[in-house]
């Protein structure tokens, strides 16, 4: 069922019967057992915290110039557009823009922001930095880390980080064994980024996957991006080509399309094509440009995920919860679909990610 269509009818039937209608079903919300304190109630309407025209929603993100992340604010822009709130999307690549952006947020009036942070562990001072404004935070992505190495209580909304890895992995070697090269020729480049709990759980989800289906395990080499972009994997994976002159055929894996996009053209560079190299990644926008060039490359396949989720239901979980005082569910995690060359463009436009 087409995205939009889907949508119109979570907008007008009782959720009883979503069920009954194989709709993609909203995290559950805590509903609000009475109408929170302060609330006005006029008869025939609904009893509302703060007017949709005089609601600001922050939107910010790590790294704008990902496909990804613009996916998101386009998602959360159609939220905005759809409830009349103002939706103020911010880059915050580094510490100092997150907690500036909250300032001038604060100074603006508005009343909660959704983050994927820059640096996990910033979690403590984003949610210091909200109270001193009485804003309300909502993570996505990027989940926070407390003092103590735990995950903080603040809403969250993530991938299903090691299952979508082990689809991952799966992928790979079922698309190894497709094309029979021996083992003992073959590697694979699995470019990490551990310090990121989301990152290290999608590479690990993918080489337990791809070990447990019969993979040797000392065939699999880790290999550290500093940068979760392109321009990072790239050199990361080169650092590793460097390392195996031995290998004829690589498999890779990564956190997301960017990092095997990266290794990708590293091995192009060494004269890797799409015969001696299979790449799956997680994601879909980045993938879907690689797909749609004429010839294919070593890219094979992604893990579809769903910038609609992140982006479009973080901000009306806000929404709701500035608005009508239900709070949202503290833990939301998405799932994903591999798609190759031959399916993506038809998936996404399924799942309404596509024009
Ligand atoms: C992280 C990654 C992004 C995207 C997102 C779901 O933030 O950096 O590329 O995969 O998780």
């Amino acid at each position: 069922m087409a995205r939009r269509h889907a949508l119109v009818l979570l907008l007008t039937v009782p959720s009883c019967l979503l069920g009954l209608m194989g709709c993609k079903q909203q995290a559950p919300e805590t509903p609000a057992a009475a109408p929170p304190a302060g609330a006005t109630k006029t008869a025939g309407t609904a009893a509302l915290l703060v007017q949709p025209k005089d609601v600001i929603i922050g939107f910010l993100v790590k790294q704008a110039e990902e496909p990804w992340f613009q996916d998101e604010w386009r998602f959360a822009q159609q939220c905005a557009d759809k409830y009349g709130f103002r939706l103020e999307k911010i880059a915050a690549p580094d510490p100092e823009k997150v907690l500036t952006a909250i300032d001038t947020l604060g100074t603006l009036g508005a009343q909660g922001f959704v983050i994927c942070t820059p640096d996990v562990k910033l979690g403590p001072s984003i949610v210091d930095a909200a109270k001193k404004h009485g804003m309300k935070v909502f993570s996505v992505d990027d989940q926070f880390v407390g003092p103590d190495g735990e995950f903080m209580d603040v809403p969250y909304m993530g991938i299903s980080a090691a299952n979508i890895g082990k689809q991952v992995g799966e992928a790979i070697y079922k698309e190894f064994r497709n094309r029979d090269w021996p083992v003992e020729d073959t590697a694979c480049c699995v470019v990490t980024y551990e310090q990121l709990d989301t990152s290290r759980e999608r590479t690990d989800g993918a080489i337990e996957a791809l070990t447990a289906a019969g993979f040797p395990a000392d065939r699999v080499y880790k290999t550290a991006e500093r940068t979760t972009d392109v321009p990072g994997a790239t050199e990361a994976a080169d650092t590793l080509l460097t390392q195996h002159p031995e290998a004829k055929h690589w498999l890779i894996a990564s956190m997301n399309d960017e990092g095997v996009l990266g290794a990708v053209r590293a091995m192009e560079q060494r004269g890797f094509t799409a015969d001696d190299v299979i790449g799956v990644g997680i994601g879909g926008t980045t993938a879907i440009a690689e797909f749609q060039g004429e010839k294919p490359t070593g890219f094979f396949a992604t893990a579809l995920i769903d910038p609609y989720r992140h982006g479009y239901e973080t901000a009306e979980m806000m929404f709701k919860w500035i608005t009508e005082g239900r709070e949202p569910a503290k833990t939301t995690l998405t799932e994903g679909i591999i798609v190759t060359k031959e399916t993506c463009e038809d998936t996404m436009r399924e799942r309404g990610l596509l024009d």
